[in-house]
């Protein structure tokens, strides 16, 4: 069984977005074109509370892009964005909900960012994702989304230490680089890790064995 993982294809990583990544929205029409090819569809949704402590605006004098202690962890203060129920935590509006079998929130509580759609930053609670894709019998995961340096990132990780063959769509990603060369060193550790990067245009159709791979 083969799943798709969209990462946080939300309104607020957008052009426009409370936390903009550059290009974010190119990566819908990717996600369009291959969520026939999937047995199984997740997408994850990056879901604060207003109150978030991710938020710099939680901390007296910080600024965002400010690195704080949170609870033990090492923590990037963002802007505000992705708030429980608001439109820049929606996903956006062109991405093909239709195809979507399942929709996993993360970033809930408080207290510790979630940036991958398994587990929280702490690896303290999971989000019900391995559980999900264990009980449909899923051997292989094709992530895409926002952003590669962040949630795709650490989703991609989780996947591949939790034995799943883990694929990552690279044009169907974009990232923030905070710092220049952020997303290159992503990409760089996730296939250390054992991650495959490909490209969309290769993976149709999925097991013909034919293209490049
Ligand atoms: C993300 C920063 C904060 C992401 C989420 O989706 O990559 N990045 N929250
Ligand atoms: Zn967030």
């Amino acid at each position: 069984m083969n799943a798709m993982i969209l990462v946080d294809l939300q309104n607020d990583f957008m052009p426009g977005g409370a936390l903009a990544v550059a290009e974010g929205d190119q990566t819908v029409a990717v996600a369009n074109r291959l969520l026939p090819l999937f047995d199984l569809v997740v997408a994850t949704q990056d879901w604060h509370p207003a109150d978030h402590l991710s938020f710099a605006s939680q901390h007296e004098g910080r600024s965002v892009g400010d690195v704080v202690d949170l609870n033990g962890l090492s923590q990037v203060l963002w802007p505000d964005h992705c708030v429980q129920g608001t439109h820049g935590a929606a996903l956006h509006k062109k991405l093909d909900a239709a195809q979507i079998d399942h929709v996993v929130r993360k970033g809930t509580d408080r207290h510790i960012d979630s940036y991958s759609g398994f587990f929280d930053n702490g690896h303290r609670q999971a989000t019900g994702l391995a559980n999900l894709l264990r009980q449909q019998g899923v051997s292989d995961v094709y992530i895409l989304g926002l952003a590669t340096d962040y949630c795709v990132k650490y989703t991609a990780l989780d996947a591949v230490q939790l034995g799943l063959k883990t694929s990552l769509i690279e044009d169907g990603c974009r990232g923030v680089n905070l710092k220049a060369g952020d997303v290159a060193a992503a990409i760089r550790e996730l296939q250390a890790a054992g991650v495959k990067i490909v490209q969309s245009q290769y993976l149709f159709p999925l097991s013909s064995g034919k293209g490049p791979e």
